[in-house]
């Protein structure tokens, strides 16, 4: 290695160390405001929005939910997730930056009242590579794969799989027309992950939130009977 990409990966390191920091400095917020928080990862067009508009339809009446939407630019998912129920919401422009950071939530948590939410869904940026090296103070890390992106997905980005949390395999109204095989999918994420649930949705047709919904509520209260 030269001298030159020694140093390069020492910045790296000290940049995600300090990140690691402010990411537990975040998830201790979180946890003693029992706010359950959840990371959610896709590539563009997955359906991260879509799940957190399904789920609040699913659980507004049982649970106050936050979001913290992360988007390269824009800020039309916001919008969207306060017209469905959201108690609060706040858009993070990255300005170009391909992941979410965690002091990029310590901000976004400057505009945001903690005590108002039992569950905060923060939306990743569109991308299965770096958001898994970016720690943001997350209770759960979610990861949202849609059939249409095919089944090889795991076996291509297999650190998105290993560090996830939970799974979704959403669009499954579409598994038939895209040719995704269910067998490869279940075989290549279990060698990697043996004990993340996997969920079998569609936004499209409501398939699978409630049972998706029941299982998230759940785990809030493992976050509150922890304070
Ligand atoms: N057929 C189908 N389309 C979906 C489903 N979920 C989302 N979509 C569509 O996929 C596109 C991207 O969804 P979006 O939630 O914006 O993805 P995001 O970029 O991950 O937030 C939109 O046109 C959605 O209507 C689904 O379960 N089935
Ligand atoms: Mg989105
Ligand atoms: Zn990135």
């Amino acid at each position: 290695m030269s001298v030159h990409s020694v140093k390069i990966v020492n910045i790296l390191e000290g940049l995600l160390a300090g990140n690691d920091q402010a990411a537990e400095r975040n998830k201790q917020r979180f946890s003693e405001a029992g706010v359950l928080t959840i990371n959610i990862m896709s590539s563009p067009g997955a359906g991260k929005t879509s799940l957190i508009l399904r789920t609040l339809a699913a659980i507004r009446d049982r649970a106050r939910v936050g979001v913290i939407e992360g988007d390269i630019a824009g800020s039309i998912d916001t919008e969207k997730v306060i017209a469905a129920g959201a108690r609060d919401a706040v858009q993070i422009n990255t300005g170009g930056n391909c992941h979410l950071e965690a002091n990029m939530v310590d901000r976004a948590l400057d505009n945001l009242d903690l005590s108002d939410f039992d569950i905060m869904f923060v939306e990743n940026v569109g991308n299965l590579v770096c958001p898994t090296h970016w720690a943001l103070g997350e209770h759960l890390r979610l990861c949202v794969l849609s059939t249409a992106e095919g089944h090889d997905k795991p076996v291509k980005y297999p650190q998105m799989f290993v560090t996830s949390d939970a799974i979704v395999l959403n669009k499954i109204d579409l598994i038939e027309l895209v040719d995704f095989e269910r067998d490869f999918f279940y075989d290549s994420v279990r060698a990697l992950n043996p004990d993340a649930p996997i969920f079998e949705i569609s936004c499209r047709t409501g398939e699978g939130i409630p049972a998706w919904a029941d299982w998230l509520l759940e785990q809030r209260k493992g976050v509150v009977s922890s304070r």
